[in-house]
């Protein structure tokens, strides 16, 4: 006799597919505030993560505990050493303003559990298991708000120290707790803690970005037999759990990096190191796109949590480029920062943030508010639109004949475009200069770009032409 819960999810097999079509069809039961955040969460576009926690301290990723087997035991000694004196909340929400960055999420608890606040669910807390014994994310919240930025919090459903994650997924398998728990009382930890984070002490609070449901995907589970990735082998309780934040905070929107289709109560969809509809990370090979607000996240470096050793930071024209790509995409970008464990950020990542603002405050136009362009991804780059504009980001010229000539595949212009005279214009406008573009005999629309090498239009040479009325 099956138990109840393989029932049930016998249950929700037969039942998904009708899930996901009214998802598709956009039958959700949010407020009219949930939907206008979602809209607002669209013209945002650009965000600042932060991977902040006591694997910090160690400087080795924030998965240093599951890849180095570190037990539980020795890795509250080195938690217990964690003190990030030099912490100031607000030159961070300064420095994220400066990245042009209009909202930030924070971890307020990653995969190893460690709570970045005083919960009053656990002990394995900033402020009772370290010497700093303050809460991080209230003096967070507050210069958010003076720096008019809006913050999400990251919350890991995945939990490698609390005792009731039970059975164990797929990763926390070396922290030596007893084998034995109870999922849904770590359910109800879960709830009570959301509850803290919702409940007022931290203001409008943005939204909260779960990650770490897939430590449970079935069809991640040696000997599972099962190949459906939509089927957990635990009751993660999602409508409890989502009704429970939309019921304190109707506008804080939910999103879950589980790397499939939205979930019923989902409110946006994100996509880890890659771009939407791309699987260079490995990660979102069933990743179908749904309709909801999407959001790309990625690093500076290759790393989340801070890792001393990673060099490998891109450069802000890289970064520019990802935000460009992830706007030709319909999708934010969220760029992540790992702080140091003493609370500061390390100087490269600060430059190449400030190098991203700098382009967005001169560009910003054609990437805030913008949403996706009837030009889908094309070789020589991307398009999005804002009410009045379509704007093409040139970003790769190499296809480009030996006078200049480059090819816009893709874009139709209005009717009516004489050769040499089609509405298409530089962005931002610029005194005096012009763009050389023709439409060919078949209707091919073609830009020169043989005097576009400098400056910005390296990185990404705009034009646009006005939407037809
Ligand atoms: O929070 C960040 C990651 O910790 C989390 N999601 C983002 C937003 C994440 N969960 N899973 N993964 C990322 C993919 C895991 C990759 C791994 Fe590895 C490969 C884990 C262990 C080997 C490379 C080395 C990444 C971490 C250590």
């Amino acid at each position: 006799m099956p138990s109840a819960f393989a029932r049930g999810l016998v249950a929700l097999a037969v039942a998904l597919p009708l899930t996901l079509s009214c998802v598709a069809q956009a039958c959700d039961p949010s407020t009219t505030e949930g939907l206008n955040a979602r809209a607002a969460f669209r013209d945002d576009a650009f965000g600042v993560f932060v991977h902040w926690g006591a694997y910090s301290k160690l400087a080795r990723g924030e998965w240093v505990m599951q890849t180095e087997k570190i037990p539980l035991d020795e890795y509250r000694k080195e938690a217990a050493t964690f003190n990030p004196v030099e912490y100031d909340a607000d030159a961070w929400a300064k420095l994220f303003k400066e990245a042009g960055a209009s909202y930030v999420v924070i971890t307020a608890k990653h995969h190893d559990g460690f709570c970045m606040w005083d919960t009053q669910q656990t002990e394995w807390d900033i402020v009772d298991h370290t010497p700093y014994g303050k809460d991080v994310l209230k003096p967070l919240a507050e210069a958010c708000e003076r720096h008019g930025l809006k913050l999400f919090f990251y919350y890991s459903q995945l939990d490698w120290s609390h005792p009731d994650y039970y059975p164990r997924g797929d990763t926390g398998r070396h922290s030596g707790r007893p084998e034995s728990g109870d999922f849904d009382r770590y359910v109800d930890y879960m709830n009570a803690q959301l509850t803290e984070l919702l409940g007022g002490d931290y203001g409008k609070v943005a939204g909260v970005w779960f990650d770490g449901w897939w430590d449970q995907q079935s069809k991640r589970l040696k000997g599972s037999g099962v190949k459906d990735p939509y089927v957990s082998q635990v009751n993660w309780r999602l409508d409890e759990t989502y009704g429970l934040i939309h019921s304190l905070q109707p506008s804080a929107l939910v999103g879950a990096n589980h790397h499939l289709a939205p979930f019923d109560g989902e409110d946006f969809q994100m996509f880890e190191r890659d771009l939407p509809g791309e699987n260079h990370g490995g990660f979102s090979a069933d990743a179908t796109i749904g309709s909801l607000p999407l959001e790309s996240c990625n690093t500076i470096n290759g790393s989340w949590g801070y890792s001393a050793g990673d060099k490998s930071h891109k450069t802000v024209e890289q970064l520019v480029r990802f935000l460009v790509e992830s706007s030709g995409r319909d999708a934010n970008l969220l760029l992540n920062v790992g702080p140091r464990p003493d609370g500061t950020i390390d100087p490269v990542s600060a430059e190449r943030l400030r190098g991203v603002g700098e382009w967005l405050a001169k560009n910003g136009a054609a990437i805030y508010s913008t949403r996706g362009s009837p030009v889908p991804p094309q070789s020589w780059g991307v398009s999005n639109r804002s009410d009045e504009w379509v704007y093409l980001h040139v970003i790769d010229r190499s296809a480009a004949d030996a006078d200049g000539w480059l090819e816009l595949t893709g874009v139709e212009l209005p009717e009516g475009s004489e050769p040499n005279e089609t509405p298409l214009r530089l962005f931002p406008p610029q005194e005096g200069t012009a763009v050389p573009s023709k439409v060919d005999a078949a209707g091919a629309v073609w830009v020169n770009v043989a005097d576009r090498a400098a400056g910005e239009e390296t990185i990404d040479l705009i034009l646009c032409y006005p939407i037809a009325e």
